[in-house]
């Protein structure tokens, strides 16, 4: 049973090369007094009950997390996710987890529709990737960092797509103004731009990539690695929307030591957001059009924010309000 799961699902590659997961002092405090036949493992992909993880001695292993298991126990496990330590023991072909050690951090998502929905553990980094072209949205890209701030992570904000750009400069002005720090912008297909992000990818860390469907999150990763492990594919062109091509959360460990994680694309919705950041969406949208990239909607010529206040469009009272809560 749990092998056909295995080959229907592609978990386990054996051609993957060996790798050893580094364990820091957070963890190491934390684990329990091992049994004859435990071993301590990193979970690196995930799907439903069954994991793909690498012992601390570098062994690739299947794990089994059951339901039945979780209930005739008697301390309460909690559920693994992709990022997890976990204690392990069992045969060859299928080892039980028997514990969760306590997270360093975790990054999930509440909404009334979705519930709670834990997208990974213990990141240390969310690189936050929206694409620059057609389908750039300021107001989308909040939503991004509001839920990571919600988290309490540092992250990195990269723009993609440059090459399909006009004007690449004014887009990363706008957005380094919008949140008050630097930001990339790369063509992911090209090796050498990609490169510029390595160093905020450091050695012993784990990383989240977050972003809408077809941002090219894994475009980067394979990028990174020099191969492609992760599968992409075209964005639609009527809308220019993705594909949702990833479909498994997932660990890659990078050649340097470090892992980043690629999950599918997440669509985020108005209730998961703070009030101010919705509220102003249509002059934010609107500021795109602003003749300077740093423009205030005040004193400034040409400002698209100003005209569509004129024309009525934008509400002189949103506009006010915007004046005072926001410049
Ligand atoms: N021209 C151009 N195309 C890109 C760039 N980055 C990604 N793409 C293309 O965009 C498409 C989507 O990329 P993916 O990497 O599959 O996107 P993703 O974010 O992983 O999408 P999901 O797995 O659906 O969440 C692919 O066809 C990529 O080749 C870029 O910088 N420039
Ligand atoms: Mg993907
Ligand atoms: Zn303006």
């Amino acid at each position: 049973m749990i092998y056909s799961n295995i080959a229907s699902h592609g978990l386990i590659s054996m051609e993957e090369e060996k790798f050893k997961p580094e364990i820091d002092e957070f963890f190491l405090r934390s684990i329990p007094k091992l049994e004859e036949g435990d071993f301590l493992a990193r979970i690196f992909a995930q799907h439903c009950d069954l994991y793909d993880a690498y012992t601390i001695k570098g062994e690739k292993k299947l794990l089994h997390f059951s339901g039945k298991l979780k209930k005739k126990s008697s301390s309460y496990i909690m559920k693994p996710y992709v990022g997890d330590w976990v204690i392990s023991c069992g045969e060859d072909s299928i080892n039980i987890i028997k514990s969760v050690l306590p997270r360093k951090s975790v990054v999930k998502r509440f909404s009334q529709k979705y519930g709670e929905q834990v997208l990974a553990v213990n990141c240390t980094i969310v690189l936050i990737v929206n694409s620059a072209d057609k389908n750039f949205s300021i107001s989308r890209l909040k939503k991004h960092v509001a839920l990571v701030e919600k988290n309490g992570l540092p992250y990195e904000i990269i723009l993609t797509k440059k090459d399909l750009c006009e004007y690449p400069n004014n887009i990363l002005n706008n957005v380094e103004i919008n949140f008050s720090r630097k930001a990339f912008i790369i063509n992911s297909l090209d090796p050498s731009e990609v490169e510029g992000i390595k160093p905020i990818l450091k050695k012993g860390d784990t990383s989240l990539l977050i972003g809408p469907s077809g941002s090219g999150k894994s475009t980067i990763i394979n990028m990174l690695c020099g191969k492609d492990i992760m599968k992409t594919s075209a964005v639609r062109e009527k809308d220019f929307k993705g594909r949702h091509t990833t479909t498994v959360r997932r660990i890659i460990p990078l050649p340097w030591g470090h892992c980043i994680t690629d999950i599918p694309g997440i669509k985020l919705i108005e209730e998961e957001l703070p009030i101010s950041i919705s509220e102003f969406k249509a002059i934010e949208e609107k500021a795109l059009e602003c003749k300077f990239s740093n423009c205030k909607h005040h004193t400034e010529p040409d400002c698209a924010v100003k005209k569509a206040v004129e024309r009525g469009e934008i509400s002189q009272d949103l506009y006010n309000k915007w004046l005072n809560n926001i410049r």
